[in-house]
């Protein structure tokens, strides 16, 4: 069983646009932009329409930069997370009842307080490469990683 989602992340090196979620899957952490890709909407679409309802901008230029699937012991639904990477964007990023904005230095990216396995991607991410990956999450724990994969692609 596989669940699609995004996450698009705005990158305008230096710095970072990231969002404390708070509420639903992964509350209390920074994070980019997404959500579950909805029936008969492209994975693109949903890019775009989540990161509007999240943040209040608009993306009309992205790249797809990144697929990972996650899994966690015991659960046969996989999690597979298409990401994007946007450069420019419209509007002014607003705090929504899901998300609080905010714009972080790439050296001052807040690890500790986002999803356990972005450490081992993001760098990937703000280099400007291309991945894909694997990463299985304890059931009960979801800070902690049983198994990870993670590999440098060309295309994705
Ligand atoms: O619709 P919902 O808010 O539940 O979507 C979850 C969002 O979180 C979606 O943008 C995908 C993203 N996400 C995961 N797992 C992970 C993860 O391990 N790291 C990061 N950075 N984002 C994740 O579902």
């Amino acid at each position: 069983m596989k669940k699609l989602l995004t996450l698009c992340i705005v990158h305008q090196h230096p710095k970072v646009l990231l969002a404390m979620k708070k509420r639903g899957f992964g509350a209390g952490r920074w994070n980019g932009f997404g959500g579950k890709v909805l029936e008969g909407e492209s994975i693109e679409e949903t890019a775009k329409r989540e990161i509007h309802e999240e943040a209040g901008i608009e993306v009309n230029n992205f790249n797809k930069v990144g697929i990972i699937e996650f899994e966690f012991q015991g659960n046969p639904e996989i999690l597979e997370v298409h990401i994007f990477r946007a450069e420019d964007f419209l509007g002014e990023p607003v705090e929504s009842e899901e998300m609080k904005p905010q714009w972080f230095h790439v050296d001052e990216i807040p690890f500790n307080e986002m999803w356990a396995d972005d450490v081992y991607w993001l760098p990937l991410f703000l280099e400007g490469k291309k991945f894909k990956g694997r990463f299985l999450f304890d059931n009960s724990d979801n800070n902690n990683i049983l198994k990870q994969n993670i590999v440098e692609v060309e295309n994705v």
